[in-house]
């Protein structure tokens, strides 16, 4: 860990809108369980290092709160850092994270704002939840603490402090895209979001794209700012208080996906997965069940492909993994029942004896078995019609062991300013160019997966999660972007061969 983020003085406070502990009730009695995402496993040896609490939603009902607390107490112990509970209601979990969160950022955010649904109910919630955060976030720290908070669900959250008289320095991290102006301002609440957004000091971005959003956005809702270009940051000043904002493309825990990737239960898992599907290229597509992941755009794309390419039949099998998620909201699972037709139809007509096109798995994998598909998948297939990033794409990638692999993936992924030159890059609304791009995958030579892969393999290797969060903290003491890539915004090509676009 570098040097320079030990010695800042005061604790690290993490806060985000779920704890990064799953709780449980068995035979009547709470337990915890470590959370298993890349953040927690980044940022837990600096919250044990320097100090450290996080701050977050249990997804326990209130009226257990005590017994909630008793039992982060212990986790605390064992975690090496303090872990507090934000009690939420049932109405609160509805309308602000369901709600507001869910039905009304997260679209917009993706350009999707159709699937929004602005109900004013949502945002007196948003705001009072918010707040609660906030407050909950003053009884805790002390003067010199840094406060990092992550994501949509709490752009109030530093106002709202600032308005509680709190000076400590703020960071903030949105993992979602930042929408230009044209979407942003179809937001009733654009203009309270966005100068809620400058009580912060540092704020970080995915991409150079959601960055130059943000920034067009305050500079045409709030002209009375100023806005300049320093040390890799722009820096916006508003009412005598200065933001700086930056780009810090999140990533993986590149070492440790690789090491299990090389053990025996993923190799077993990988040799299981090729027994059932011999003689094939098995393409991978691995998403939470959610309207941004164009999967049905995919699937239509994988009928293009067995319909123009006929030397594909029999010789591809496309995995497709959709984890269950926010199944409550009706577009969920509308979007759930129009996957499952089209996978219907798809296997209908080109099953052959010995030979069904799909596999499709509605679960969640444990983790042994989501890296046996990764490890054995000869390309991965990842297509949303709008991404933050997509970590799907860089753990296929660190997993990709003997590097043989080929990497599909949308233009409109995050992830793409990072790995565009070595990807198949496709327009995931382009059924018939991503058709292609899958029969160019197929038929890609060895040598040449090997060429792309190996590039790939060292981008992510170097940027990985432990030098993002080195990155942020950094930035966040030095006021520098030392040594972090500064990468460049994807703009898609005029023409490519490579891509796979038909004209
Ligand atoms: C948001 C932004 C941004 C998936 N299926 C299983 C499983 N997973 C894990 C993957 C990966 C994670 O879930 C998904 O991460 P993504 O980045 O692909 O997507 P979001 O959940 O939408 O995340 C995104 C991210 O935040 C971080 O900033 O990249 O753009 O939308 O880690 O491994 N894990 C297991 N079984 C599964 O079946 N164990």
């Amino acid at each position: 860990m570098n040097e320079s983020i030990q010695q800042t003085p005061g604790r690290l406070v993490i806060v985000s809108n779920r704890l990064p502990v799953v709780l449980e009730r068995s035979e009547g009695t709470l337990t915890t369980r470590p959370g298993s995402g890349g953040l927690v496993t980044a940022l837990a040896p600096v919250l044990r290092d320097r100090g450290g609490i996080w701050i977050g939603w249990s997804g326990m009902p209130d009226d257990v709160q005590k017994e909630v607390d008793h039992v982060l107490t212990d986790s605390s112990l064992s975690a090496g850092y303090t872990l507090k509970a934000v009690p939420l209601s049932g109405q609160e979990f509805e309308d602000y994270y369901q709600g507001f969160a869910n039905e009304i950022l997260w679209p917009l955010f993706h350009d999707l704002q159709s699937h929004c649904h602005f109900d004013p109910a949502y945002w007196t919630a948003y705001r009072s939840v918010n707040r609660k955060f906030a407050s909950h976030i003053r009884d805790t720290v002390e003067a010199a603490d840094f406060i990092w908070v992550h994501d949509y669900h709490l752009m109030l959250a530093a106002a709202e402090l600032r308005g509680m008289g709190v000076e400590n320095p703020l960071g903030f991290f949105l993992h979602i895209p930042f929408p230009p102006p044209d979407i942003f301002f179809k937001l009733p609440w654009r203009f309270q979001i966005l100068s809620s957004m400058l009580a912060f000091d540092l704020i970080g971005f995915q991409t150079m794209r959601d960055k130059r959003n943000f920034v067009q956005c305050v500079r045409m809702l709030l002209p009375g700012t100023s806005v300049r270009s320093e040390g890799g940051f722009h820096v916006l000043r508003h009412d005598a208080r200065e933001v700086r904002a930056g780009v810090f493309p999140i990533s993986i825990d590149y070492g440790e996906f690789e090491r299990r990737a090389r053990g025996r239960e993923v190799a077993e898992s990988a040799w299981y997965i090729h027994e059932a599907l011999p003689d094939r290229q098995i393409v991978l597509g691995v998403d939470r069940l959610d309207y941004t992941k164009g999967i049905p755009y995919r699937l239509k794309a994988f009928r293009s492909a067995l319909r123009h390419h006929p030397e594909l039949l029999e010789k591809i099998t496309l995995v497709q993994v959709v984890v269950p998620s926010r199944i409550d909201i009706p577009k969920y699972n509308d979007l759930k029942i129009e996957i499952e037709q089209l996978v219907g139809e798809i296997n209908g007509e080109f099953t052959r004896s010995g030979w069904v096109p799909i596999h499709y798995i509605f679960r969640h994998l444990t983790r042994g078995e989501l890296l046996g598909y990764y490890r054995t998948a000869e390309i991965a297939l990842i297509t949303p019609v709008k991404d933050g990033m997509n970590l799907v794409a860089k753990e296929y990638i660190a997993c990709n062991l003997e590097a043989n692999g080929v990497l599909i993936l949308s233009e409109f992924a995050g992830a793409v300013a990072q790995l565009h030159r070595d990807a198949l890059l496709v327009n995931p609304y382009d059924i018939e160019g991503m058709g292609n791009a899958i029969y160019n995958a197929f038929s890609m030579s060895p040598a040449e997966r090997k060429r792309r892969m190996h590039r790939l393999r060292a981008t992510v290797r170097r940027y990985d999660i432990y030098r993002w969060v080195e990155a942020f903290l950094e930035a966040a003491v030095s006021r520098h972007l030392q040594d972090f890539p500064v990468v460049s915004e994807y703009i898609p090509p005029a023409d490519s061969p490579d891509i796979g676009v038909s004209i």
